[in-house]
């Protein structure tokens, strides 16, 4: 299986709950080598573009607004299998269908404040990534 890279955020609500430091220990004890990290805070309008491809969605509006709502860690993820293998990791959409022991089910709020985003494809992993990082920040 190819080494490849994700791209991930501890969204607002598992930032605002304390839960930094457990979610990064879930992500490297499951074998994700951090690559880029970062801690800051969306605008209303870089919250817009990076989830584009949810305008036209009816929670498109509140996921902007909560996004934005407070900081957020951002970071840029490898492993073999990366992005298949963090979206098991971090379970369903939902909190209450995701399995136990996965990083939503553990910390998540809600379908909208679910703790963690994890690209849905290599593509998508580096045009997320290149929204957030630059070269000389990824190690
Ligand atoms: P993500 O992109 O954040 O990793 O989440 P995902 O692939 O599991 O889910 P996606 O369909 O891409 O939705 C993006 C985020 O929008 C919020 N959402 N709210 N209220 C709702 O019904 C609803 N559905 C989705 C969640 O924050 C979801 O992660
Ligand atoms: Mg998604």
């Amino acid at each position: 299986m190819a080494t490849n890279r994700t791209f991930t955020m501890i969204k607002p609500d598992a930032v605002s709950n304390g839960h930094i430091g457990a979610i990064l220990n879930d992500i490297t004890s499951a074998g994700f080598k951090i690559i880029a990290l970062k801690y800051t805070q969306l605008t209303e309008e870089n919250a817009g573009a990076f989830y584009a491809v949810h305008k036209e969605r009816p929670f498109y509006g509140d996921l902007v607004t909560f996004m934005s709502s407070g900081p957020i860690i951002a970071a840029i993820l490898e492993k073999d299998n990366a992005v298949e293998d963090f979206r098991k990791l971090i379970g369903a959409t939902n909190p209450a269908e995701a399995a136990k022991g996965t990083i939503r089910k553990k910390y998540a709020e809600s379908i909208e404040a679910n703790a963690v985003h994890g690209s849905d494809s290599d593509e998508n992993a580096e045009i997320e990534g290149s929204f957030f990082f630059s070269q000389i920040e990824r190690f």
